[in-house]
């Protein structure tokens, strides 16, 4: 049995000294005084009430060395991992810069995967703030980086979310090209909505619930707005077990179902429900930590649709001593809890990888 982690992030040497050239989001806050370094990623993470030394996260090479990466897989019993840049990827760049950054980020992923001895696998980064035809132009070389099994997309698309018509050149590249989105969260929800004591709870409500929300409300304008009518072989992979998708699309599809405007529209006419695109075109991480949330995945889609993931080198055990990461323990067990047979529970924890991410 293969386990393959297919949610597994890295920010390249080249990357992390380009945060550390930084001073505004994203960037590393290094202290020159302290050993202090600073991942400051998330719009919240930047907070001028706090000092420094609590803003962010602490950052350490388990974020670029991979050596780390390939120790934890070895603790944690990973066979192969497919590795991505995680957020903020390229969209903070001027648009004359995301070309040049996406072929140097995307070599780089291609080069660590081609050393590891077929354990590494990589996600390509578009540069989505470059002019649409830079962006084809990276999604058609991708084809040349033979580690490269699909393209880490945040949910802004170009600027204007994942409804915006102009993408449809990007969709249709990705089709065409067989390269499959790897959808993940970044921005959250505005931060009204976490209220004004929002800073005594560390990163909880962004992280558990801007992140999902901001997947689920990404994919349902994709639903709406029809990407799935124009590029019916466009297949996406949903970070954190799709958000909320799974536990809300039953009363998705009824709002669609039982909306005037929409009617009124035609866009009710002859269009792919949202069951149709869960069953058909979405494919589900297993990085939710609970039997609870991964059985309401697997019901929206099928067991042969979702995919085991750790979200390395995020969560962390707050123990430096423990070698063993709870985050990652807890879904293991959430699949063994979730799972008739042991058929389905290989199929979770690797097979299905193998088989949609064309891996060897
Ligand atoms: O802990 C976090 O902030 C994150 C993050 O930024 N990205 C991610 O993939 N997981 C956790």
């Amino acid at each position: 049995m293969s386990v393959v982690d297919i949610h597994t992030h890295v920010y390249p040497p080249s990357y992390i000294s380009l945060l550390r050239s930084r001073t505004t989001v994203p960037y590393i806050y290094s202290s020159p005084s302290s050993p202090i370094h600073r991942l400051i990623i998330l719009p919240s993470d930047d907070d001028a009430s706090l000092p420094p030394s609590l803003r962010g996260r602490p950052v350490g090479p388990e974020y670029w060395d991979i050596s780390h990466k390939l120790r934890f897989m070895d603790i944690h019993g990973i066979d192969k991992s497919v590795i991505s840049l995680a957020n903020p990827w390229l969209d903070f760049l001027s648009p004359r810069e995301g070309a040049k950054w996406a072929r140097e980020i995307n070599n780089e992923v291609n080069e660590i995967a081609e050393k590891s001895q077929g354990r590494l696998y990589g996600f390509a980064t578009l540069p989505l703030s470059a002019p649409v035809e830079d962006i084809v132009a990276e999604i058609e070389r991708l084809k040349t980086l033979s580690y490269i099994r699909g393209v880490v997309m945040g949910t802004t698309g170009l600027g204007k979310g994942m409804d915006d018509e102009t993408l449809d050149l990007v969709f249709a590249a990705l089709e065409r090209e067989s390269q499959l989105i790897f959808l993940h969260p970044h921005y959250g929800l505005p931060s009204s909505v976490y209220g004004p004591r929002a800073t005594e709870y560390g990163h909880v409500l962004p992280l558990a619930l801007g992140f999902p929300l901001e997947t689920t409300v990404a994919v349902t304008r994709m639903l709406l707005s029809g990407v799935w009518d124009r590029f019916k072989r466009l297949n996406v992979l949903l970070a954190h077990s799709g958000g909320t998708l799974p536990f809300l699309a039953g009363r998705i599809e009824s709002c669609v179902r039982h909306d005037s405007f929409l009617k009124k529209t035609g866009k009710i006419e002859n269009r792919r429900d949202v069951w149709d695109v869960l069953k058909n075109n979405v494919y589900l991480d297993a990085v939710i930590y609970s039997h609870v949330g991964l059985k309401a995945a697997i019901g929206a889609s099928t067991s042969d649709r979702i995919m085991f993931g750790t979200d390395h080198p995020f969560f962390p055990p707050l123990e430096e001593s423990e070698t063993a990461w709870p985050s990652v323990n807890t879904n293991y067990t959430a699949i063994k809890n979730s799972l008739e047979n042991s058929e389905d529970e290989t199929a979770v924890l690797g097979m299905n990888a193998m088989r949609v991410l064309n891996l060897t």
